[in-house]
């Protein structure tokens, strides 16, 4: 049995005889299981409460998702109870994970203070404490990697980066309970003891939000950018310019924004950013570890630049605004100079703007482009990217280019050929197979959304290895994972939730852990139990009927 497996059973064990204790009801009761260490239920007993209900450990490590890469159980538990103190200690870039922890046990109806985010804890060091401390000698742990070890008397998280913070922390919220009303009047919840040490399998892991066909804005956004970093997801692709909408203010180019964003698919009032929207996007997906990847599409799905600005067009004429579902019929005019001094301002806009490494170009089903002008075309953008300081990342089809001039990443879609080349040509590869991960794709014929890439339910978008998406490419070439949400079929807050929940978290874990590490049949378990804390933080989900969820409320 490995030793996770053992783990898993003692924790079982563990939650068994806490749920005894407490229904024992009992000050006093132990909640360890039996086992040595104090007696943190005598010494956590907040003195103001006349029942004390006792400790509810409210979550296991097996719960956990994605699935850490190693998790030792020890005996006990760290029980929430009374003001919990959040500490960061030595200076280490821990202090977005504090305040993101302070904010869930909140939620927990945890009191908490603590250095390192300015709400003024005294220092004393009687009071249970989580600390944040640095573990830059750890260098297997990378840039994202963290250790957590939580004791009856302390809990403590340890990473060398931000983003490894941030992860510790997230696993950390996923022991807490879903909401308060878990815990009965006068409890409080405890954490498992036990040691977690956890790396990322892939450097790559994110979603994509399609804005363009249907407009969302800055807090439905922030609601995925959340999602995202509850499953340890690090990238936040915007799809940020389509046929039918242009989606991100231009200082050079007002028409963009003050024509093309005036249209969306079925005819809606579409919609766009300001530039003060989308750094307070950037800026708030920073602090939850997630990088946004801006996408501007180029040089086919582009007829909302093309009737903004008639000079894109090779005979002058602004085409009619389009807000139908149809790809591959729009190109900028390969051609003209004028094109590239445009795409080389509105990239250096957005590069000014943007604080990640990557800027998308787009570049796919560019069927109105002559083959030889797209290859032209896109040499020069992916130079452009690079001059304004950015790595390039473009659709598959790029591989149909010379990509030998610098680097670029490639995302492959549907096609294994074009994504093959361009591994074979330098670049990195961002697995994205339309059958698997395309989230705009139903379920099963019940649900709504796309069906040309097939359905797709949860088990389909969990059972399959990235390495071995795109045949004989070296698996050194694979960046990561991304799960596209294209919007011509979503037009509401609760359309996204249902698309990404639960799929995205089943990407999540595709993305994060081992290969060797995955079974369906254990994440299908495991991934019901969260449904409690989709609902509880406002979020919807489609009851996909392969798992077996906790009866509707
Ligand atoms: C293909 S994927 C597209 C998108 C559509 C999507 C709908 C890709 C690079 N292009 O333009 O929105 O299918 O499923």
């Amino acid at each position: 049995m490995p030793a996770r497996r053992v783990a898993a059973a003692l924790l079982v064990a563990l939650a068994v005889s806490v749920v005894a204790a407490c229904s024992g009801g009992g000050a006093g009761d132990t909640h360890d299981g039996g086992g040595k260490g104090g007696d943190p239920v005598e010494r956590d007993r907040p003195s103001t409460s006349s029942t004390w209900a006792g400790p509810v450990l409210t979550g296991s490590f097996e719960a956990v998702i994605p699935r850490p890469s190693e998790v030792r159980a020890a005996t006990g538990s760290f029980v929430l109870a009374g003001e919990i103190a959040v500490e960061v200690e030595g200076g280490a870039p821990a202090g977005d994970a504090a305040s993101l922890l302070r904010r869930r046990l909140a939620e927990s109806g945890v009191e908490s203070g603590g250095t390192g985010g300015g709400d003024g804890y005294d220092g004393s060091p009687a009071r249970p404490s989580i600390v944040l401390t640095a573990a830059d000698a750890d260098r297997d742990l990378g840039d994202e990697g963290y250790r957590l070890s939580i004791r009856p008397d302390g809990v403590e998280v340890r990473a060398r980066g931000h983003d490894g913070f941030v992860w510790g922390a997230q696993t950390l919220a996923q022991l807490l309970p879903a909401s308060r009303d878990e815990i009965p009047e006068g409890g409080a919840p405890a954490l498992p003891a036990g040691d977690v040490r956890d790396v990322p399998r892939y450097r790559w892991r994110g979603v994509m939000l399609d804005v363009a066909r249907h407009f969302f804005g800055v807090d439905d956004i922030e609601r995925v950018a959340e999602l995202a970093s509850a499953y340890k997801l690090n990238r936040l692709h915007l799809h940020l310019t389509d046929d039918q909408g242009w989606r991100l203010a231009m200082t050079g180019h007002p028409e963009l924004t003050e024509i093309g964003s005036r249209t969306e698919v079925g005819g809606g009032p579409g919609g766009f950013l300001t530039q003060d929207d989308y750094r307070r996007i950037v800026e708030h997906a920073r602090r939850l570890g997630v990088t946004v990847v801006p996408e501007i599409d180029m040089p086919g799905h582009t007829n909302a630049a093309l009737v903004s600005l008639p000079h894109l067009n090779c005979d002058g004429r602004a085409p009619e605004p389009y807000t139908g579902m149809a790809v591959g019929f729009s190109s900028l005019c390969v051609d003209a100079d004028s094109t590239y001094t445009f795409v080389r301002e509105v990239v250096g806009e957005l590069a000014g703007l943007t604080p990640g490494r990557w800027i998308h170009i787009g570049g796919d089903e560019s069927r109105a482009t002559a083959p030889d002008g797209y290859r032209r075309f896109v040499a020069r953008a992916l130079e452009t990217v690079r001059a304004a300081g950015k790595v390039p990342v473009g659709w598959e089809e790029i591989g149909t280019t010379d990509l030998s001039a610098g680097p670029v990443v490639a995302q492959h879609w549907i096609d294994p050929a074009p994504a093959a080349r361009a591994a074979e040509g330098g670049a990195e590869l961002i697995m994205s197979p339309a059958n698997r991960v395309y989230l705009d794709m139903k379920y099963d014929a019940s649900t709504p959304g796309n069906a040309w890439a097939g359905l797709i339910d949860t088990r389909t978008a969990y059972s399959w290895d990235p390495d071995a998406a795109v045949p004989g490419v070296r698996p050194s070439r694979v960046l990561g994972v991304e799960a596209p949400l294209w919007a011509e079929l979503v037009t509401t807050r609760a359309d996204i939730d249902a698309r990404l929940l639960p799929r995205l978290p089943a990407v999540a874990e595709v993305a994060w852990t081992d290969q060797g590490e995955r079974r369906w049949d254990d994440f299908r378990t495991r991934v019901a139990g969260h449904a409690a804390r989709w609902v509880a933080a406002g979020y919807g989900y489609t009851r996909d009927p392969d798992i077996a969820w906790p009866p509707e409320r």
